[in-house]
């Protein structure tokens, strides 16, 4: 879904909010993740946070609970997960931590990534830094207030973010690194990484995602004989670069740029793609705010900046027809991709039937799309394909009431009808229980 309103992919009929005030520094006490593992990952991102991660290596704790270990990369759940008001993160989400789809050479996002990085380093004779292993545990401070979030944004509250505790939260973009690598005297990077957002449940929606963000600083110097001012001349070259990117990527594919609104960017555009008969949105950018640079010492610098949906751009490419394939560790799945092999058309393995069950229940104020769709996710898990709205109405009471239907699918397997009845019956206490609605 397009929204005008920058990063909250919230939903209509998502309003109930739950606003934060607070800024939060980083405390290195609670949360001390050694995320870089591999020695290219170390050496990658070691001029930009060397002392931030020594810091964090050395207060890291032996975890007591369950630990999560994959590619090296160690994340306790009690770190992540907590039976607290003030924490929202599932198991389903914690599972999703440290699995860094793109750094995987053979995988579909992995491919994309060295792709990118393949264009950028020919076009710009690899001036670009690459950050690629930034710990997704990141401060309220820098997801939204270094990036110039107000603090009434919608993309603050808990219906929309993940929260770790009032001041740590899941990095819903990972815009949440441009301002500490900016401080750091970065003129040109790409951060790439995992991003996690409650959202609503469709072929092109996921909780989990991978972006990758890009800045480039201007100084005078470069703009001066242009003939142009700063902003039109960072806005140009930011389209230019990115409608190379997407010929580097597709070749010929239809395009189309359109105006939207970012608290980072002014102006700020929205590339989309047409894939499926209907225009994807693939990424967001603009010309940086000036507020960024000057608190980053870039004063008289202007920048642009992007942030690229990874795995809407591959759909696209390996014609991949719903996001949560990419999570698939079915062989048929991952043995159809290989390194550097970019564009192979995915073939569907087979198409087994969707399965539809309907859902009617008056709601309380406090109900939330993204809340029902946690609910839902969190008993089916990936064998939910899609949440959709289908009725809607008032009556004179006031009461309001809502019919969601929920689709069924597995992309491996035919499901049966005792195994998708067992699971809509939860999904109904569950709802009931959890959401504060009257089932009808
Ligand atoms: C952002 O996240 C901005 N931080 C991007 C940006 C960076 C703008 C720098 C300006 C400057 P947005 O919420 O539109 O913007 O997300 C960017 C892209 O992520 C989208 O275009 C889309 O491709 C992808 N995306 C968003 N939500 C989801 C989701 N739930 N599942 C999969 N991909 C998603
Ligand atoms: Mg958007």
């Amino acid at each position: 879904m397009a929204v005008a309103v920058a990063f909250g992919q919230s939903t209509a009929f998502s309003k109930a909010l739950l606003f934060l005030h607070r800024n939060g520094r980083r405390s290195f006490t609670s949360f001390s993740l050694p995320y870089s593992s591999s020695p290219a990952a170390a050496s990658s991102s070691s001029s930009a946070f060397s002392s931030a991660d020594k810091l964090r290596r050395q207060k890291w704790r032996v975890p007591v609970a369950s630990v999560l270990e994959r590619g090296g990369v160690k994340i306790a759940r009690d770190d992540v997960v907590r039976d607290e008001p003030s924490n929202n993160i599932p198991d389903t989400i914690f599972t999703k931590l440290g699995q860094q789809l793109h750094r995987r050479d053979q995988h579909p996002i992995g491919i994309l990534k060295n792709a990118i990085f393949d264009y950028f380093d020919s076009s710009y004779e690899n001036k670009f830094d690459k950050f690629d292993d930034l710990c997704p545990i990141v401060t309220v401070k820098q997801n939204f207030d270094d990036v110039l979030v107000p603090a009434d944004h919608v993309s603050r509250s808990y219906n929309d973010t993940y929260y770790i505790d009032p001041r740590t939260v899941l990095r819903c973009h990972t815009s949440a690194h441009q301002a500490e690598i900016l401080s750091k005297g970065h003129k040109q990077f790409l951060v790439t990484g995992d991003v996690y957002r409650r959202d609503s449940i469709d072929s092109t929606h996921y909780p989990v995602f991978h972006q990758m963000e890009g800045v480039r600083v201007f100084s005078p110097n470069d703009w001066e004989s242009s003939g142009k001012d700063g902003a039109a001349y960072a806005a140009e070259d930011l389209k230019k670069c990115l409608e190379g990117l997407a010929r580097h990527l597709f070749g010929a594919v239809e395009m189309r740029w359109t105006d939207t609104y970012f608290p980072f960017t002014d102006p700020s555009f929205e590339l989309e793609i047409y894939f499926q008969e209907k225009w994807l949105e693939v990424l967001g950018c603009g010309v940086t705010e000036q507020e960024i640079l000057k608190r980053s010492g870039n004063s008289n610098n202007v920048a642009w900046a992007f942030g690229l949906g990874l795995e809407r751009l591959a759909m696209v490419l390996f014609d991949i027809p719903d996001i949560r394939l990419f999570w698939s560790t079915d062989e048929r799945f991952t043995s159809q991709f290989s390194k550097g092999q970019l564009g192979v058309k995915f073939k569907p393995f087979s198409k087994f039937p969707p399965c539809y069950k309907d859902m009617s229940f008056w709601i309380s104020e406090s109900f939330t799309e993204n809340n029902l769709c946690e609910v839902i996710r969190g008993i089916a898990g990936d064998l939910v394909e899609e949440v959709c709205l289908i009725d809607n109405f008032t009556n004179k009471k006031g009461m309001t009431s809502h019919c969601y239907r929920i689709a069924y699918r597995s992309m491996e397997r035919s499901l049966t009808d005792d195994e998708i009845n067992e699971l809509q019956w939860k999904v109904r206490e569950q709802v009931e229980s959890k959401l504060n609605v009257v089932l009808r």
